[in-house]
């Protein structure tokens, strides 16, 4: 069973044995001195099927501990035990009870076996991974004061008395919240400053180094020299609010960066000397570019709030890089991310060998869904495009919504021969697999045209279709095509010439453990995307040095996928699932961690900067799941919520 499966499987029995036991104790309370024959049994069996459940929940906790610690830690340290107790609790009250006990105290003990198995069920939801001492600490105590106003009513102790319980649950449930909207609303925790490296629970060979000799740099400082060599290729990009007419006719007002959608392809070459000028006309919520998967200086990185202001109306930002590793990357605002990229802030960046792109044919076409429409390149609806028989084909396929891509090719075989902008060494040629590309993640199908038609459709729609034909031949009719969703997956971890890079020793480990939990996002309530149990901006960023190689465990406790995507480098998968990638060394800017999910991968630390590393669906980035990847002595002056920054 998948561990998204087991994990699904333990709320629907903690939740269960909560319901039945509160159940339980609420009709015996309720049930006067004299409790009828259909009350007695209704007790019991609700008791009997409250206590299975807790077992039923103990032994897939057990299951799910095989999984991994991340997936288990609140339950074994404070949900089984508070399962445990409340299911003895109870028990011990309903055989008084059943004895003919009419005092409150079994009525007391049944109902606070009711509150300890239902505080187990909150546990897992509430506190998560790390266990937050305090957090459980409040659920320990609200479980006591529900048992103290319990006996206070039941023992008819006087109005004093309930109003006293009653008042210290309502103080300590009020100095809960409160406790977690301070830690969620202090000071943000982007920069290495004042964290001890490794601090994210692991160590570092080099800690005992003394601190960089350049010493403390800005991020205003890492910026692209204005004498680098490389030919210079300048663009100019002007976000605006828009109203474009699409391919099918239908028109829809956009963000956009260009008079269409996407924006306009920036297409390079190895080495060259790329300077973008970004000006804002008036999109009021500000914009920056962000350069998707190049491993830009940190300065270019255009995130706001962390590596520059907001680019407001009115006002321009010039970026420049080199372009140095050929490969398929794409453009977007990191200023209001979630809102400006599904408005139509996006374009693709194609940066092409210097020896010249081998292909005859090669299409960037990122996949994006906007106003019920979903464009394929620039074209929402079917197209087509001749190509001869025996060319080479290269699609850049990009998926720049929020949710996962599945994309087939049908028609001929073809290989995937690059990976979030990293050739893919010695992929051998499939047909009928589809490949998933996680929110963000781009791929490289290369092919060469056979005789017959060949057609690229996705998940994202049935209409927006690609089909490329020679001359003359005659197109499949819709029905003859494979179904995208009935394809089996390739798996990109298997896939290619199996090699394993030596990165040298691991010199810090980091967790990630990503959850779903109720939080405050920017000081409202909010059932936030979590790393960690913290929210934007105040989770503990991963600190290194430069030169540092860096282990990173993610573990998925949610039920959600989160591409996680780091900023600035490219990460080597190591394993899924405990199970080590036997391909090409797959390097991705986006790792795609589905639900239950643990993956291990490696970052080579060679890019000073302070540089983000969140959820690429971007809603989830909003709701909190956004951190740094910080280097030691980077500091920044840029400011979350100063000049109106809001990277997410
Ligand atoms: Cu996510």
């Amino acid at each position: 069973m998948t561990t998204a499966a087991l994990l699904a499987l333990f709320a629907l029995t903690i939740l269960p044995a909560a319901a039945c036991w509160l159940v339980a104790g609420f009709v015996a309370a309720g049930a006067g001195s004299e409790p009828g024959r259909r009350e007695r049994w209704l007790v019991v069996a609700l008791a009997a099927g409250g206590s299975l459940a807790v077992v039923a929940a103990g032994v897939i906790t057990a299951l799910l501990a095989g999984r991994g610690w991340w997936f288990v830690a609140e339950k074994v340290v404070l949900g089984l035990p508070l399962a445990a107790v409340g299911a003895v609790a109870g028990s011990i009250g309903l055989a008084r009870w059943l004895r003919g006990d009419r005092t409150p105290r079994a009525r007391v003990l049944l109902l606070a076996g009711g509150f300890a198995v239902a505080a187990a069920a909150v546990a897992s939801w509430l506190i998560g991974y790390p266990v937050q001492p305090v957090a459980a600490l409040v659920l320990v105590a609200a479980v006591l004061l529900a048992t103290g106003l319990t006996w206070a009513i039941l023992a008819s102790r006087g109005r004093r008395s309930v109003v006293g319980f009653a008042g210290l649950l309502a103080v300590l449930l009020a100095g809960g919240v409160g406790w977690s909207w301070l830690a969620d609303t202090a000071a943000p925790s982007l920069e290495a400053a004042g964290h001890e490296h490794g601090d994210m629970g692991g160590t570092s060979a080099l800690a005992a180094a003394p601190a960089a000799a350049s010493g403390v740099r800005s991020v205003e400082e890492l910026r692209t020299p204005v004498d680098a060599a490389g030919p210079m290729r300048s663009f100019e990009l002007t976000a605006a609010q828009r109203s474009v007419t699409l391919s099918s006719g239908a028109s829809i007002d956009v963000w956009s960066f260009g008079e269409a959608l996407p924006g306009p392809e920036l297409r390079v070459t190895e080495g060259d000397l790329v300077e973008v000028t970004l000006r804002n006309r008036d999109v009021d919520a500000g914009v920056t570019l962000h350069w998707h998967g190049v491993d830009v200086p940190n300065g270019e990185d255009g995130v706001a709030g962390v590596t520059q202001d907001a680019v407001l109306p009115g006002d321009e930002f010039t970026s420049r890089f080199v372009a140095e590793t050929p490969g398929t990357y794409w453009y977007h605002t990191h200023q209001a991310s979630s809102e400006g990229v599904r408005r139509g802030l996006y374009g693709m960046l194609v940066v092409e060998p210097a020896a010249g792109q081998a292909e005859d044919v090669d299409l960037a076409l990122p996949v994006h869904t906007i106003g019920g429409a979903v464009l394929v390149g620039a074209v929402d609806g079917p197209q087509a495009l001749e190509v001869p028989a025996g060319g080479a084909v290269r699609l850049r396929i990009a998926n720049t919504d929020r949710a996962p891509l599945r994309v087939l090719l049908a028609g001929t075989p073809f290989r995937v021969a690059a990976v979030d902008g990293r050739d893919v060494a010695g992929g051998a040629e499939v047909e009928g697999e589809a490949v998933r590309l996680a929110a963000g993640a781009r791929a490289d199908l290369v092919f060469t045209m056979p005789e017959t038609p060949v057609r690229l459709s996705t998940d994202a729609s049935r209409e927006s279709v690609l089909e490329l034909a020679p001359l003359g031949a005659a197109s499949a009719r819709d029905a003859a095509w494979p179904s995208v969703t009935d394809a089996p997956e390739l798996d990109l971890l298997a896939y290619g010439d199996a090699a394993a890079p030596d990165l040298g020793p691991f010199t810090v480990e980091a967790d990630l453990v990503l959850d779903r939990m109720p939080r405050f996002v920017g000081g409202a309530p909010a059932y936030a995307y979590t790393v960690n149990g913290r929210v934007f901006p105040h989770i503990a960023p991963i600190v290194v040095r430069e030169g540092d190689v860096v282990r990173i465990t993610i573990a998925n406790r949610g039920f959600d996928a989160h591409p996680m995507h780091v900023h600035g480098h490219h990460v080597l998968v190591l394993s899924r699932d405990g199970v080590g990638a036997t391909g090409a060394p797959l390097w991705l800017d986006t790792v795609d961690v589905r639900p239950g999910e643990v993956w291990e991968v490696a970052l080579v630390a060679d890019n000073p900067g302070i540089w983000m590393d969140h959820c690429h669906d971007l809603e989830h980035a909003a709701q909190g799941m956004m951190m740094s990847l910080a280097y030691e002595g980077v500091t920044t002056p840029f400011e979350h919520d100063a000049h109106a920054n809001r990277p997410e």
